[in-house]
């Protein structure tokens, strides 16, 4: 709970003690209700930025191989259908992954809903524990308020505030659920992945070449990761199992140089997706930075387009700290889209809504693993439900 509302809520101690009982109720409800109008903006900033994103080209493109379904976000569009088999595994895997984060919910839900009425108490203690599970301060004011407005001074069982919870959170998360398309008016599509230290660039890299590939997409992987052998080392080991042509240079050799040459290679074989590996030192900001940007400087003496995307691995243990990894990166890089890993060993899935609410980037995939498989599209709705430990 933030200073202030320690302040209003003492505040309020104070004033119910001076008021009949009776009239608290109508006190109480005023207090919501005034919270539920700060969120009304948003709600119109939310129907704004809805508009804004059904005109971007990343919605207009075609669905790519079954991993990432089309989405057109105003549009009720036929999702792809996907093998029901799969489809179920990959919810369970997802369940389990973010079982940390959901127990942590669901039993602070059953704790604080435990035959009570939805009254200021039981608000803030909701508010708490989402801010707890990582979900901010913003989202976590607003789905209280949200819950305020519908239920407030009726009972209400803690399987409903998950549902009711899982449905508002849907609803953000879909505006930034948006697959990873990569199609082929162009070849190749430059790829470059960047990201702190250990968040899974490389292993990402791993997975997302081996599922393009084998959708038969000709795939090359450049390990400008020149910082470490070890990386290069383990980018080649994911380059083989994918069958991806493979592109590294000497140890400490200039990154940028390797990406011009891998370019040049991808465009001379005829590659469709070009994945760029980087190094993720960012203890040493200034020289991650100029990396970088020399990266995209020299790339785009070949391709005036390229990257065409730069995506960010987010760690998901790292909660909160995400956060400013974004605004670090945003800073090096034009990020077009988001991969959060390791949701698996996290207590912390929340940060998936902290992310969509102060960045509105598009989410393109999430990790629950460290297997090929375990890295698959971001879907709000299973995701929201996984997140709030409902049954599918
Ligand atoms: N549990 C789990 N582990 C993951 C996931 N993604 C990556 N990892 C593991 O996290 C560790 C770091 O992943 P890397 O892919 O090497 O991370 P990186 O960003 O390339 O790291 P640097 O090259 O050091 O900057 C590896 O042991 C991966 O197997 C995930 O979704 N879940
Ligand atoms: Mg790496």
């Amino acid at each position: 709970m933030g200073w202030l509302t320690r302040i209003k809520d003492s505040l309020l101690t104070k004033i119910r003690k001076k008021i009949p009982k009776k009239d608290l109720q109508s006190v109480e409800k005023a207090r919501q209700e005034k919270k539920i109008k700060k969120i009304e903006p948003e709600v119109h900033k939310k129907e704004q930025k809805k508009e804004e994103l059904a005109v971007e080209p990343i919605k207009k493109k075609r669905a790519f191989f079954g991993l990432f379904k089309k989405k057109e976000k105003l549009k009720e569009v036929p999702k792809i259908e996907k093998d029901p088999e799969k489809k179920k595994s990959w919810f369970q895997k997802l369940k389990t992954g973010l079982f940390k984060s959901s127990e942590k919910i669901s039993q602070g839900v059953k704790k604080i809903f435990v035959n009570k009425k939805l009254d200021i108490q039981t608000l803030n203690d909701l508010e708490e524990l989402l801010i707890m599970a990582d979900l901010g301060p913003t989202a976590a004011e607003k789905l209280t308020a949200e819950l305020a407005n519908e239920k407030f001074d009726k009972d209400i069982k803690p399987e409903e505030v998950r549902t009711f919870l899982a449905k508002k959170i849907e609803e953000t998360l879909e505006e930034v659920a948006i697959p990873l398309v990569l199609d082929n008016i162009q070849k190749p599509i430059v790829v470059l992945v960047v990201g702190v230290n250990g968040t899974g660039k490389t292993t990402t890299i791993g997975k997302l070449a081996h599922q393009y590939s084998s959708e038969g997409k000709k795939i090359m992987i450049a390990a400008c990761d020149t910082f470490r052998a070890a990386a290069v080392e383990q980018l080649q080991i994911w380059a083989e199992r994918s069958s991806a042509e493979f592109v590294k240079g000497t140890q400490d050799c200039d990154a940028a140089g390797l990406a011009y040459e891998a370019l040049e290679k991808a465009k001379s074989k005829n590659i469709d997706i070009l994945f760029i590996d980087t190094a993720g030192r960012v203890q040493n900001r200034t020289e991650l930075m100029e990396e970088l940007a020399k990266i995209i400087r020299v790339i785009r003496k070949l391709d005036l387009e390229s990257p065409h995307h730069c995506l960010l691995t987010l760690d998901a243990t790292t909660g909160q700290n995400a956060l400013s990894q974004v605004e670090i990166f945003k800073e090096m890089a034009e990020i077009s889209g988001l991969i959060v890993t390791k949701l698996d060993g996290s207590a912390k899935g929340g940060i998936l809504l902290s992310l969509a609410e102060k960045f509105r980037l598009p989410v393109h995939a999430i990790g629950v693993g460290e297997k090929i498989e375990d890295l698959q599209s971001f879907e709000a709705k299973e995701f929201a439900e996984s997140l709030m430990g409902l049954e599918k």
